[in-house]
């Protein structure tokens, strides 16, 4: 062991005795003051989060007069957001005091499903009725019979398992997202290679920020499948882009649509959807072959480097020019510009999986950050995890909950569908639970929780399949704001949930701080918590001795037990940044034996997966095309000839949230998809035509937004539309499966049961007659 490298490992061992009971912060919270009084306000620094909907926790300052929440500004002393706020936030008055908010619990009578027959009840009245429904669907089918669905990343990631495991059901995941295409994916497909979740370093884990001298900005940041300006997605902001680019930054972007940032790229691959694996693979293949890959970091810390390289002999620059539709030569500039940068980083978004074979498009990519040993560098791919080992905000921690809840009875009769990836990541199949609903194999769903989730709307393929399948359930419960699609279909009972400036909490969904949710005003008519309402809810479904707080902030008492804070310490600071290193894989700070190197089986970064090629794949990254594609399926794409990706975010949209706010709404009145100008003029579609977006499995209506910005023979569809503005009352589910384009997206994963379509579809598209 090398001088260096002993130091090293001497300081990794003194960071690791520290006690989780003193937590040692970055910063400094002297002066920093959660609520004072100004010009009449009563202004409280807290930190935002979903409801309305949110991946993010940016920081606010929330002016209440008389009760009532006049302004909100973004807080200039966080460091998370830096004062800026994007318009949803901005807007959320809007939404807080919506008319149409729900503010009381709500029961209907079974016949009248998709009728607006809803009638006030007290909570207990409906607790009643949840738990007499539940236990009689448990007494006679099982408690596998109980799905409890939540949607993206809001304020329930963590907190719905406990709902599950309250009823005893196995059965907890996303609502109807096809091959579970959200970050799963790519997080379980890399942690695979890399022992972890890794992100870009943005300066986000130093409360000084930019500033910060351990810094530096990233030579090259590859921005793949994601918007970042517009989506926020996942606990990074968009204007920290922008902030590095100030400071150095070049990008390189891979859209099928000319993004913002697209714009101001060095190099911008305008690929066909789907096809991004091929593209990545042949990166790595150039890199090798210029020999610009960083001997020491494959040598030293990687495992199957000499196989991978004959490996990726197979994916050549002119295979994926062909196969992606963009130019040789900018794949070998940009795999120059890679190969040579001091350091890169790889921004990914949600369209990496939404391809069937999404889990390895993540593995490719990744490959490409090893093979330039960017990892725990500066400006490169960092560690995210927990903060202060609080990790039920941000990932479900399998034994948060474990003193809650009697053990679930049957845990081996989770639906996985069969998938051995699925398997080991311990995760349902959605598709397969639909088609469970359907068939009743291997056993039938029989009753629905579903919070935080429009699946008929938005979050689930071939809408037109789950609507009879939730019609047909025994009991449903939704909770939500607003009285949505699917609850006006299905729910049986609704309970209404508050937003974050009604109740207490902690954040989430960030690994470079902790923080507090501090409430601002009463909740709305009888609204409560989400938490609060799993923990009413589930209580009556145990005996006292898993009964360990009383209130919510006991809680996050709890909650917060190993890390020195308690909820009201929290509050009073606001945020906490836990200490940070940079090479953690040196120092020994990855793996849980303390030893040098990363936390996978190898121990190393693995080229070579060895847990692929247990579950029957490949060991390395490959490249497939989605099952339709001009190439895969020549036949069918004779009848639908365009490439069809969906659901880019939208601004003012947070998925099939906001259709009632006004000024979101004005932002984007009508479902749109952008089509290049020669495209629509060969279909006979000008800008601004309705027009029916088809294919094999359903039909969407859509107005055409015309745009040289977008590849042509290719559409990009908005997705979750309904129009709140119709009111319940007109048979339609607001209109729910008129403009919605999950009717052209199969329910259908990929070979590892993750991974979907909702980027990489066929279509075709023609003018509605008026
Ligand atoms: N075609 C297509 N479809 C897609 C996608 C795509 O790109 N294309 N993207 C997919 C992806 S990545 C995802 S993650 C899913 C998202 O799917 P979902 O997360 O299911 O999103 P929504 O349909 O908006 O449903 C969320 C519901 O939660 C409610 N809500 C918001 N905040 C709160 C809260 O604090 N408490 C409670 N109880 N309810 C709240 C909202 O009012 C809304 O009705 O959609 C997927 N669907
Ligand atoms: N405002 C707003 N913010 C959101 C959300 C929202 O609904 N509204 N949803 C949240 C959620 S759950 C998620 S998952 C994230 C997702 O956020 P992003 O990862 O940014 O996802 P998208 O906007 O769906 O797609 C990003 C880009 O991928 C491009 N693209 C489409 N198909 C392909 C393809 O096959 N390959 C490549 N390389 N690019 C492709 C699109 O043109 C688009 O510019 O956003 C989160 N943030
Ligand atoms: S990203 Fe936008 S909506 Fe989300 S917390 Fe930040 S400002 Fe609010
Ligand atoms: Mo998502």
């Amino acid at each position: 062991m090398s001088e260096e490298f002993e130091s090293l490992a001497l300081e990794g061992e003194a960071l690791r005795s520290e006690s989780a009971q003193v937590p040692r912060t970055q910063d400094d919270p002297k002066g920093r003051v959660c609520t004072w009084e100004e010009n009449g306000y009563t202004v409280h620094r807290t930190n935002a989060r979903t409801g309305p909907g949110c991946h993010d926790n940016c920081g606010v300052l929330l002016y209440v007069k008389d009760g009532v929440l006049e302004k909100i500004e973004g807080d200039p002393e966080n460091p998370f957001n830096q004062g800026r706020l994007c318009p949803r936030c901005l807007a959320v008055k809007e939404m807080l005091y919506h008319e149409d908010r729900l503010k009381y619990p709500m029961k209907r009578p079974k016949e009248d499903r998709g009728k607006n027959t809803f009638q006030r009840c007290t909570w207990d009245e409906a607790y009643d009725i949840i738990e007499r429904e539940m236990r009689a669907v448990i007494d006679r089918y099982g408690e596998e019979a109980i799905w409890v669905t939540q949607g993206t990343g809001r304020d329930i990631n963590g907190y719905g398992p406990l709902m599950a495991q309250y009823f005893g059901t196995p059965n907890y995941g996303t609502g109807f997202l096809s091959g579970i295409a959200c970050y799963g994916p790519r997080i379980f497909s890399t942690a695979l290679k890399s022992g972890g979740l890794f992100v870009c370093d943005y300066s986000q884990f130093f409360p000084d920020r930019y500033d910060d001298p351990r810094w530096e900005a990233s030579e090259y940041i590859l921005i793949w499948g994601n918007n970042p300006v517009v989506a926020n997605s996942d606990g990074m902001l968009g204007h920290w882009i922008v902030e590095s680019m100030k400071r150095g930054s070049k990008l390189i972007v891979m859209d099928p649509t000319l993004t913002w940032l697209a714009g101001k790229a060095d190099v911008w691959f305008q690929l066909r959807p789907g096809t991004d694996a091929a593209l990545a693979l042949a990166l790595c293949n150039q890199i090798i072959a210029d020999d610009l890959y960083d001997h020491e970091f494959v040598s030293c810390w990687c495992y199957g480097f000499e196989e991978f390289s004959e490996h990726v002999k197979d994916y050549p620059v002119s295979f994926a020019a062909e196969t992606c539709g963009v130019p040789e030569s900018l794949i070998v500039e940009a795999a120059r510009k890679i190969g040579s940068a001091k350091s890169a980083c790889l921004q990914w978004g949600v369209a990496m999986d939404h391809t069937s074979e999404g889990f390895i498009t993540g593995m490719a990519c990744f490959d490409l950050m090893a093979l330039t040993g960017n990892f725990e560098n500066p400006g490169g791919m960092l560690l995210s995890e927990p903060c202060f080992g609080m990790s039920v905000t941000s990932s479900p921690r399998g034994d948060t909950w474990d003193e809650c809840t009697p053990p679930i009875p049957h845990p081996e009769l989770k639906n996985h569908g069969g998938y051995k990836p699925l398997e080991a990541m311990n995760a349902i199949s959605p598709d397969a639970l639909l088609e469970s609903m359907e068939t009743g194999e291997p056993y039938k769903i029989r009753a629905m929780w579903i919070q935080t989730n429009n699946p008929i709307a938005c979050m689930g393929a071939q809408p037109q399949r789950i609507l009879p399948a939730l019609q047909a359930m025994d009991f449903n419960v939704v909770v939500d704001l607003f009285l949505t699609p699917t609850a006006l279909a299905c729910a049986d009972v609704l309970l209404p949930a508050a937003c974050f400036a009604e109740r207490i909490g902690i954040t989430g969904h960030q690994p470079y701080a902790l923080g507090a949710i501090s409430q601002a005003i009463e909740p709305l008519g009888e609204c409560k918590s989400d938490q609060r309402i799993i923990y009413e809810m589930g209580s009556r479904f145990v005996t006292d001795e898993y009964k360990h707080w009383d209130d919510e902030e006991g809680l996050y008492d709890y909650l917060l037990r190993d890390t020195g804070f308690t909820y009201e310490s929290l509050k009073e600071r606001t945020w906490a940044y836990p200490e940070f290193e940079y090479y953690k894989y040196k120092k020994g700070l990855l793996r849980p034996d303390g030893t040098p190197g990363f936390a996978t089986s190898t121990g190393r970064y693995n080229f070579y997966c060895p847990e692929m090629a247990y579950f029957g794949f490949s060991p390395f990254a490959t490249y497939e095309e989605p099952p339709e594609s001009p190439v895969s399926s020549p036949d069918l794409a004779k009848d639908y000839p365009l490439v069809l990706t969906t659901g880019a975010r939208a601004w003012g949209f947070f998925h099939s949230e906001h259709r009632q706010s006004p000024s979101m709404r004005r932002l984007h009145p009508d479902p749109t998809f952008l089509v290049h100008p020669e495209t629509a003029a060969a279909n006979g579609i000008a800008d601004g035509d309705w027009c029916v977006l088809e294919n094999n499995l359903g039909s969407a209506k859509l107005r055409a937004h015309t745009t040289v910005r977008i590849r042509k023979g290719t559409v990009s569809a908005d997705h979750a539309w309904w129009f709140p503005e119709r009111g319940p009352e007109d048979g339609t589910l607001f209109g729910v499966l008129e403009s919605n384009i999950n009717q052209l997206i199969p329910m259908r994963p990929g070979k590892t049961g993750m991974g979907a379509s909702y980027k990489s579809q066929l279509c075709r598209i023609s003018k509605v007659e008026e």
